[in-house]
């Protein structure tokens, strides 16, 4: 399946959840009930609040240098607005690059993983995983799994050990082998005691000292979750500083919107979209493509 159409199918519930409204609240006039209307459609589809005032404000703006007489043009309006507001300038890939995967359990960090390193072979790129998550053993099995399908190489201990270790092991054979990319798991929540934050500060602190090369922090966020993902945002930002979002499970919630209150309160890119299971459900994020796939 291509990529437009495994958006749209991605999509699809957000899209319900916003274009048909959209096409029932429209009757040919923008008035106040319209705008109220409106407002109700965006925030309900967890668009947030200050992203949803924004495009009111730039919706009147539009509607007044240009007749807007016809759904096709209240649609052509949304689109463009709501593009701009997800285009957010972003540095390229430099090789060789190092993004660390960081994120609440369950949210689909290792699989993220998995799927991005195997685009990046499919661009000839070679590939070191590190199993960053040393609290169970499940992850580090789970991740030894996707090397082998991608053909990546992977750097792991066993269960329970130092994750910093394992970081600071991966880098040298990273920088050993010269490969192009190289991709940290990390632990979604740890034992007892150690406290996740801590964590991942250390792990940190070890790749800034380590790698003088490129390094970003993706936040991996699960779509179902709404408005939660801000509160995620905000806690692994002021953490670790977030460089860009992988936000998946796209095919399973209406809550799609998220990304235009992250785009407006966090102004952090969004890099990839999950929308399903397989090895090629995963997308890069480009704004037009997603807001077609929703209006
Ligand atoms: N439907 C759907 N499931 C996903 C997506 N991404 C991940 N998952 C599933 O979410 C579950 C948790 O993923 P995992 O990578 O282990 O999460 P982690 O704890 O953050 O490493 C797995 O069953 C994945 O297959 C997605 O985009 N769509
Ligand atoms: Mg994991």
């Amino acid at each position: 399946m291509g990529f437009f159409s495994k958006i749209f199918q991605g999509l699809k519930k957000t899209k319900d959840a916003i274009a048909n409204k959209l096409n029932a609240i429209f009757v040919g006039e923008l008035n106040d009930e319209f705008y109220e209307d409106l407002e109700y459609v965006l925030i309900s589809s967890d668009i947030g609040a200050s992203a949803t005032e924004e495009i009111i404000e730039e919706v009147k703006k539009v509607a007044k240098k240009q007749k807007i007489k016809t759904s096709e043009d209240l649609n052509k309006a949304l689109r463009q607005i709501m593009a701009n507001m997800l285009t957010i300038d972003d540095e390229e890939i430099e090789y060789p690059t190092l993004i660390s995967f960081v994120g609440v359990n369950g949210v689909g960090k290792t699989t993220a993983i998995g799927r991005i390193a195997n685009k990046f072979k499919k661009d000839g790129k070679s590939v070191l995983m590190i199993a960053g998550d040393t609290f169970r053993a499940a992850a580090s099995d789970q991740l030894t799994e996707w090397s082998l399908r991608s053909k990546s190489r992977i750097v792991k201990y066993t269960e329970g050990a130092d994750p910093g270790a394992v970081v600071y092991d991966g880098i040298k054979s990273a920088l050993a082998k010269k490969d192009d990319v190289v991709l940290v798991d990390t632990a979604g929540r740890l034992h007892n005691k150690s406290n996740l934050m801590e964590e991942l500060k250390k792990i940190e602190k070890i790749i800034n000292r380590e790698w003088e090369y490129q390094h970003k922090n993706y936040l991996v966020i699960d779509a179902t979750t709404g408005q939660n993902a801000l509160s995620q945002v905000k806690m692994f930002n002021e953490c670790v500083g977030i460089d860009g979002i992988v936000l998946t499970k796209l095919d399973g919630t209406a809550k799609g919107g998220i990304v235009f209150a992250i785009a407006k309160e966090f102004g952090i890119p969004v890099k990839y979209v999950g929308v399903g299971e397989g090895v090629d459900d995963i997308e890069d994020f480009n704004a037009e493509e997603f807001v077609n796939g929703i209006i």
